[in-house]
């Protein structure tokens, strides 16, 4: 008999993972099944692992689905779309993978800014639609250098943005629950202080409850006519309906955005303005950052199955 586990895969990884995870598992692929909930009655008894990614997580309905599951690898840092305490309360082991993707997540975060800033985007648009030759030299754009940045979650993403900042020349503000110990740049205790102190404000914090809609009207405000939103972390964050209506009333200078709170619908409303550069949920999305993201995916389950420590173990809140 085949006594490979059985994992169910939520949604697809780069072909070396894929390829590797169909050779040491009996393998699910749930994004394929037109009636999911109907699959899971089929086949979740047996299923002891489940891969997925940080955007999709694991739905409570999913892992209710799964009475022996033991562990979820995720492909990814994001923590907020799988339910913690009852992976706990389960006694389900959870992976993440950290740190391979900081620099390349903060990487886009720049890009966004600079984009922004200087009106890359739209530059593009101008030389290729001929405007240039027709209508003289585009509007002038926003100097950085010299200007205050605000980090809203100085975790790992957050402190390579701040270092990124710096060698731009921009002043550096970040918010946290709390100060942290041994950082230079200056703490403001909450985000629509941070927001009324900068010129430029990006989202770096974990999705998820705690932070939902912590971008609302008031900090946007704060943040004023020439402000600059980024977001690199998740679209729960920020109160979307309020960023269009800032944007469009111009009360808000301008916004790069990688992540958006209904992904993959982005509102029409942003595909209209040119102060505002959007991408498809993809600062993790270079070869290199997902080929080391699916080895850490590979690398946990295996060393789970093996009854070995996992290389990079999401730490679970104590289970009541
Ligand atoms: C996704 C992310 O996991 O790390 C995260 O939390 O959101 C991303 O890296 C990635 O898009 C994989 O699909």
């Amino acid at each position: 008999p085949d006594t490979r586990p059985e994992l169910l895969i939520i949604a697809p990884m780069m072909p070396f993972v894929m390829e590797a995870l169909e050779r040491d598992y009996r393998t699910h692929r749930l994004w394929e099944q037109p009636d999911a909930s109907a699959y899971l009655v089929a086949h979740g008894a047996g299923i002891q692992g489940v891969a997925t990614n940080g955007g999709v997580g694991l739905k409570a309905e999913v892992m209710a689905a799964l009475p022996a599951l033991e562990m979820v690898a995720i492909y990814g840092v994001g923590l907020d779309a799988i339910d913690l305490r009852e992976s706990a309360r389960r006694g389900i082991r959870v992976s993440s993978t950290p740190d391979v993707l900081t620099n390349d997540v903060a990487d886009q975060g720049l890009a966004l800014l600079l984009a922004v800033a200087r009106q890359v985007v739209y530059g593009d648009g101008y030389v290729r639609s001929g405007q240039w030759a027709g209508s003289g030299e585009m509007a002038l754009t926003t100097r950085l250098g010299g200007k205050r940045a605000g980090i809203v979650g100085l975790g790992r993403v957050g402190q390579a943005l701040a270092r990124r900042l710096s060698a731009l020349e921009m002043d550096v503000a970040y918010t946290d629950r709390a100060e942290l110990a041994g950082q230079p740049y200056a703490f403001s205790p909450d985000v629509l202080s941070l927001a009324r102190e900068v010129d430029v404000l990006i989202v770096a914090a974990a999705g998820g409850d705690s932070t939902r809609k912590m971008i609302n009207s008031d900090v946007l405000a704060a943040l004023g006519k020439g402000g600059i939103l980024i977001n690199i972390s998740r679209g729960s964050i920020v109160d979307e309906d309020a960023l269009v209506s800032a944007l469009q009333s111009g009360q808000l200078g301008g916004a790069g955005l990688d992540v958006f709170a209904h992904e993959p619908k982005v509102p029409p409303a942003l595909l209209e303005l040119d102060n505002v550069v959007l991408a498809p949920h993809a600062a993790s999305g270079t070869r290199e950052s997902r080929r080391e993201m699916g080895e850490l995916v590979l690398d946990n389950l295996e060393a789970f199955f093996a009854g070995e420590p996992l290389p990079t173990p999401v730490k679970l809140p104590e289970a009541k």
